[in-house]
């Protein structure tokens, strides 16, 4: 059987030189990678945000540092539907709070509950009014061209997960700080925000200054040991 002819083959993009490497002697490595680490373990997700305002192109600017992600077949494959009026922002914490009352009350298992009782998180989400941007992030299962064809697309949880991770490293390099909010279900975002069913709502980002007498938990982190491991042979 002859195989199907190759429609994405790799002469679909042209070539350009990789022009915009920049190679660092290894000092200059540690030194940035020093100054990055130090910077990255500021980062602590905040749950008592202000209400003080920030400026959108802020956001635009994150927003595209997180388009940058490495997804499946460059398909990039997510959406970002970002909510600043008060009026969807009500219609997002009615409806989270409604789901986690249930999450709280009897969708969690005892040792769900148990995990998250250091947090001393509750069924209580005032943030997704206080903070001035909450950011729905979506994956997209498949992509819809104009004409209503699909679009397969692959690694979607990969990629998406990749670019948020980036926003929120934008962010917290902006000095601004963020939630990942995971309400369970969060089919009701497609609902308020107009997304289609071919997008599943991955999580909701909440962004913004911290409240001046925020707190957060004392955790610790996993040291290297703990979490990696080297095979040299
Ligand atoms: N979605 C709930 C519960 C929750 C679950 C996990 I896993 C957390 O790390 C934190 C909270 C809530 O937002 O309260």
């Amino acid at each position: 059987m002859t195989r199907p002819q190759m429609t994405g083959s790799n002469n679909n993009y042209p070539t350009v030189p990789l022009g915009k490497y920049r190679e660092y002697s290894v000092e200059e490595m540690r030194d940035r990678l020093d100054e990055f680490y130090a910077d990255i373990d500021r980062r602590r997700t905040v749950r008592d945000f202000s209400d003080r305002p920030v400026p959108r192109d802020i956001i635009e600017i994150a927003l595209k540092a997180a388009n940058t992600a490495p997804s499946g077949a460059n398909l990039q494959p997510w959406h970002f539907a970002v909510v600043s009026g008060p009026e969807t922002k009500r219609k997002i914490r009615e409806a989270a709070e409604a789901e986690e009352r249930e999450f709280y009350a009897h969708r969690a298992s005892e040792e769900w509950l148990a995990a998250l009782a250091p947090l001393g998180t509750d069924d209580r989400k005032p943030f997704l009014e206080t903070a001035p941007y909450l950011i729905a992030v979506f994956l997209q299962k498949y992509g819809e061209l104009p004409d209503g064809r699909k679009v397969k697309h692959y690694y979607p949880a990969e990629s998406t997960g990749l670019a948020t991770g980036i926003l929120i490293t934008a962010l917290h390099r902006a000095g601004l700080a963020t939630l990942t909010h995971t309400p369970s279900p969060m089919k009701f975002l497609n609902e308020i925000l107009g997304r289609p069913k071919s997008e599943r709502p991955f999580l909701l980002l909440v962004v913004g200054y911290p409240a001046s007498d925020a707190e957060v938990p004392d955790i610790t982190r996993k040291s290297l040991d703990e979490f990696t491991s080297w095979i040299e042979t």
